[in-house]
């Protein structure tokens, strides 16, 4: 049985201010959600905080990153390694998000180096991938994603998505406020499913595949009422204490 994850990808949004409220607001409206995973990856520079604020809440809020290198240490300047994330007890790391593979240029064999590199270092990676409208338009969803994937299984062997999530996450409903309906969202996680099931089905029905692109509390419910739909990375509306509380509460 599969324990639907809702992650908060707060992207480039926040200040210390913002991340006291936000994770002490969050802790305050999760009292008595159970059966649900809830993770946060706030920017890396408020990973310290939120760990103190979070070692002090009353709920179990997993803390995230998203994004990390693929180098341990050295002569790489701006980047994070994930020991360094570890060090500020951070486990779920987002990578492959479009706006990385868009404004920084990361391919897919790239973003597959980042996976392996966190499974060695014992990090789950949430592996972000999904489709742009003129793909959706020309009928190559189901194909994308399988490339996308398929970087990660060819040269990692499938067995590496056991632990890790995927969140498909249609490029044409991130953060425009038009999601995938809940039946066109369930059709493709089947097909990422079946794909992932043509190299191991017991891989394909332990993997944790969460929808993501413009999730927010009124279409939450009918999205993970869907069979292949374990929950959701929630860029926007997990800004919002009360907001992303009520999407935890509807995968739970
Ligand atoms: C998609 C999502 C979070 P939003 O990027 O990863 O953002 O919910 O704002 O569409």
């Amino acid at each position: 049985m599969r324990h639907p994850l809702v992650m908060g990808n707060w992207k480039l949004n926040g200040n210390k201010a913002m991340v006291s409220d936000l994770i002490k607001g969050l802790d305050n409206a999760l009292a008595g959600v159970e059966g649900v995973d809830v993770a946060i990856a706030p920017p890396v520079m408020y990973l310290d905080l939120a760990q103190q604020l979070l070692g002090k809440a009353q709920n179990k809020i997993v803390l995230g990153a998203q994004n990390v290198d693929v180098n341990a240490s050295g002569a790489f300047t701006g980047d994070i390694s994930p020991e360094m994330l570890k060090d500020f007890g951070a486990t779920h790391i987002i990578i492959g998000h479009s706006e990385r593979r868009e404004y920084h240029k990361e391919s897919d064999e790239f973003v597959a180096q980042k996976f392996a590199f966190l499974k060695e270092q014992g990090l789950t990676p949430v592996l972000c991938i999904g489709e742009s409208e003129a793909q959706n338009e020309a009928g190559e969803t189901v194909e994308v994603c399988a490339r996308q994937l398929d970087a990660v299984i060819k040269t990692q062997g499938v067995e590496a998505l056991l632990g890790a999530v995927i969140a498909y996450e249609p490029i044409w409903a991130i953060g425009t406020g038009k999601a995938a309906t809940a039946e066109q969202a369930q059709e493709i996680h089947a097909a990422i499913r079946a794909h992932i099931a043509s190299f191991s089905q017991n891989v394909a029905e332990q993997v944790v595949i969460q929808y993501g692109g413009s999730v927010k509390a009124g279409n939450a419910a009918e999205l993970f009422a869907m069979p292949d739909i374990d929950g959701a990375l929630v860029g926007g509306a997990a800004l919002d204490a009360e907001g992303f509380a009520a999407i935890a509460k509807a995968a739970a």
